[in-house]
């Protein structure tokens, strides 16, 4: 059980982790371990505005826009370095969740998202995911929800 699944597991979200042996580092990856399609991968993108680290919540298919995250955030954007990220959110590039992070950071969520059933996100490791319902996901991550790409 990785750091993140015990996290989980202190909760009553209900979300279960599964495990990849051939990889979820990219969305690519996942999407091709879970057998999805790549939109429905959250990729959780972390950046840093005005200073402060924030998440955004990206479909596997999009690019994001920093333009409009910066919008939203009110302040110029720029991804943060792995280490920020690690800092951050408590986890290494590659399996940064979608909530449940070392800090209180904001969370942006790409509107695109809301479009799928269900979508997979990281769950603490690059061989990592878990299946959620995309409302679910904005509930959990307390996500302010746009169009990111
Ligand atoms: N496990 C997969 C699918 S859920 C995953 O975590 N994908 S991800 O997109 O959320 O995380 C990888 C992202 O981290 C890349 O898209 C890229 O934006 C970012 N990244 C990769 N390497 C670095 C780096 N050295 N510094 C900062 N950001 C990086």
């Amino acid at each position: 059980m990785n750091r993140f699944e015990s996290w989980l597991a202190t909760t009553d979200f209900g979300v279960a982790v599964k495990e990849f042996p051939q990889g979820t580092r990219t969305a690519g990856d996942a999407a091709r371990a879970v057998g999805c399609e790549v939109g429905q991968i959250v990729k959780s993108l972390v950046f840093v505005a005005g200073g402060r680290p924030v998440v955004a919540l990206v479909s596997g298919a999009n690019r994001l826009d920093e333009k409009r995250l910066a919008a939203v955030a009110g302040e110029p954007v720029a991804k943060a370095d792995a280490e920020t990220a690690r800092i951050a959110t408590g986890y290494a590039i590659g399996g940064v969740p979608p909530f449940g992070h070392a800090t209180d950071l904001p969370v942006f969520m790409d509107r695109d998202l809301l479009g799928y059933p269900v979508v997979w996100a990281a769950a603490g490791r690059p061989d990592s995911v878990f299946e959620i319902e995309p409302g679910r996901l904005r509930e959990l991550s307390d996500a302010v929800v746009l169009d990111l790409k």
